[in-house]
């Protein structure tokens, strides 16, 4: 079939509006009409050649939602009709690592993922007979994208799909952090570097989580007033703090914080994340994605003095299992997504969702079909 995709032709160029060939779901896949799409950081990241596994030509898109259009043989949890959420952490629930119950990090199909191809090791998408390569497993800046059966997670079908889609990453990703990998607990305090996408979802899990101290740090200052309706008690803009950050936050959090929260992707960021969380037991959570070659420091004593440094992908979740209780959670009112989703555009004007994300005056951009 044909269907109207954006597609990164090169790095740091703007998306490919185009029409390109999608072949049928084959053994174990699923057909799926993506409705709404989210533009997560994370595809700017790979759009501009910073992302090790970055491949072109290829179509980006990890946030989406939509509806099951065809099975292929085999498929037995999904049918037509069905409405679903790509999972770019899919959940097969049989290998070594789903089975561990330690991680989230199903490994069933990463090795094809990450080269941009479906699990047989081919990709479906292709123009003029060449190969166009899929993206996280999930490609959902094309209007109609095939995945395997366990990389979708199924939804109640009241849900709405230009909300629900940033539940496919930014919402689970940050409330996700601070409950399944930080787990931060009531009257706890927590430092949130970046306030965008991510990071307002960290601000919002700490406050169900009932966190008493909400630290935001921000460089752009227009993040204020949102940050502060999602539960920010405290606001530091590092431009205008004098001297170092790390001792101004440890002053503020009255000897350190108890959790921290790095969702840039900036390695001397995520250095000051470690070090102004709590001696003795303080946590610092890595959200961001770092470009290729960037590494992290500190001095080890660092960690010898009790503080922990952990990561996290997608939040922790299980896909199939808990986004759609994190569906839920918005149909009932307990989390809220609406205020985030700043923008909704057409999808032929999914470029301007990048432009307005590069100047910092979105927190989520949504592209509709
Ligand atoms: P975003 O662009 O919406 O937000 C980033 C925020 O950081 C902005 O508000 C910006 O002003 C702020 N910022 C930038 N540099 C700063 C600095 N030096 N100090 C303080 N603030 C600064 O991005 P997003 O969509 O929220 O994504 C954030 C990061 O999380 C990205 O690196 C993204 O790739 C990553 N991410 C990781 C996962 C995961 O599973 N680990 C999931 C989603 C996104
Ligand atoms: N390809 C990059 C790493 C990118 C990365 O860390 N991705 C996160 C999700 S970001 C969603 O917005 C993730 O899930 N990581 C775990 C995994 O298995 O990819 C690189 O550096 O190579
Ligand atoms: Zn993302």
């Amino acid at each position: 079939m044909k269907t109207r995709a954006a597609v990164a032709r090169a790095k740091a160029q703007p998306l490919s509006i185009e029409t390109v060939d999608l072949q049928g779901p084959r053994a174990g896949e699923v057909l799926v009409e993506i409705k709404a799409t989210g533009i997560c950081h994370t595809d700017e990241f790979t759009l501009s050649g910073a992302d090790p596994e970055g491949i072109f030509p290829s179509i980006l898109g990890h946030e989406g939602a939509g509806v099951v259009v065809d099975i292929g043989p085999g498929v037995t949890s999904l049918k037509k009709g069905d409405h679903v959420i790509p999972l770019y952490t899919p959940e097969c629930r049989q290998c070594e690592y789903c089975l561990s119950r330690k991680t989230n990090l199903c490994v069933a199909i990463r090795s094809t993922q990450g080269q941009g191809l479906m699990p047989d090791g081919s990709s479906r998408f292709s123009c003029d007979g060449e190969p166009i390569y899929h993206y996280m497993g999930t490609s959902t800046f094309s209007n109609f994208t095939v995945l395997p059966e366990i990389a979708l997670a199924k939804i109640r079908e009241d849900a709405p799909f230009e909300k629900v889609c940033y539940i496919g990453c930014g919402v689970t990703t940050g409330i996700g952090a601070v409950i399944n990998t930080a787990k931060v607990e009531p009257g706890a305090k927590v430092v949130v570097f970046g306030l965008g996408g991510i990071g307002l979802n960290v601000v919002q899990g700490a406050r169900l989580a009932g966190a008493e101290m909400i630290v935001g740090v921000d460089l752009n200052p227009g993040r204020v007033p949102m940050a502060e309706k999602f539960g920010m008690t405290h606001y530091v803009n590092p431009a205008e703090v004098e001297g170092d950050l790390v001792p101004y936050l440890v002053s503020l959090t009255k000897g350190g914080a108890d959790y921290t929260f790095e969702c840039i992707g900036n390695v001397k960021v995520m250095r000051q994340a470690l070090e102004c969380a709590h001696r003795g037991w303080g946590k610092s959570i890595i959200i961001g994605v770092a470009p290729a070659g960037a590494e992290i420091s500190t001095r080890p004593f660092q960690l010898v003095t009790g503080r922990q440094w952990l990561g996290t992908a997608f939040g922790g979740a299980r896909g199939r299992t808990d986004v759609p209780r994190i569906v839920d959670w918005y149909m009932d009112g307990k989390i809220n997504i609406d205020d985030l989703i700043t923008h909704v555009l057409p999808f032929e004007q999914i470029n301007e969702g990048f432009d307005l994300m590069k100047r910092g005056e979105s927190i989520r951009t949504v592209v509709t079909y």
